[in-house]
């Protein structure tokens, strides 16, 4: 087994953090997002697409999309479990890996894509070479205040995203709230003492470093 990596890129990244979490030893390829390698036709013949992560078993199978990725290495290594143990558990954190990823992965995207020179002409990620445009920023960015605004309602209330314990929810914020920060100058605003404390438990964690 063998994953398509980007080191700068946050869903490769959630996929690490997964891995790193399940304690499992896994190869790494690393493909730069940067200098345009995914769209390259050696990248392209692994998944059309252009997109990372990919998880490549050893029989050649193919598989793309984070959480499909996250779901067949929680199934073939259930320990420990970050994506539910119960039917209902199972529902909870799904419900909120949902919400980080609309409420945050795709904000913090669209102010990424649409404000970096880099992606100028690569508005959209992946093989569709389509212009940046400027003014949605301004929605991306009325869109991670909101988030900032539900993560911090939900953790005043509840240790972790999902409940009482770290799951794949944490995994998507964590990666969120790192992109923002690091890419497009977003923190936490400072008044957000309850996100302030899940990021300090969640980012001291050995699987953030992944
Ligand atoms: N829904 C996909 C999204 C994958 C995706 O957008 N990956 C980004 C990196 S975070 C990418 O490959 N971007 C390529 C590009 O920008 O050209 C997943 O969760 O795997």
């Amino acid at each position: 087994m063998k994953l398509y990596d980007c080191q700068m890129a946050p869903n490769p990244r959630r996929v690490r953090i997964f891995i790193a979490e399940k304690g499992l030893p896994l190869p790494k390829v690393e493909v730069s997002i940067l200098d345009g390698d995914n769209l390259k036709p050696e990248f392209l013949r692994i998944n059309p697409r252009g997109l990372l992560p990919v998880l490549e078993l050893d029989d050649g199978t193919v598989l793309d999309e984070t959480v499909a990725i996250c779901r067949y290495l929680e199934e073939t290594h259930p320990e420990p479990n970050l994506m539910g143990a119960t039917p209902l558990e199972r529902a909870t954190i799904e419900s909120w890996q949902r919400h980080m990823e609309f409420d945050g992965l795709q904000a913090v995207s669209e102010v990424v894509r649409n404000s970096i020179p880099v992606f100028s002409s690569r508005g959209l990620a992946g093989t569709t070479q389509v212009p940046a445009i400027p003014a949605l920023v301004e929605r991306g960015t009325a869109s991670m205040a909101r988030f900032f605004t539900r993560i911090e309602q939900r953790l005043h209330e509840t240790e972790f995203v999902a409940g009482n314990r770290f799951t794949i929810a944490d995994i998507t914020a964590l990666c969120v709230i790192d992109t923002a920060q690091n890419f497009v100058k977003m923190p936490i605003p400072a008044s957000n003492t309850s996100t302030q404390r899940w990021y300090a438990a969640v980012s001291s964690r050995p699987s953030a470093k992944a």
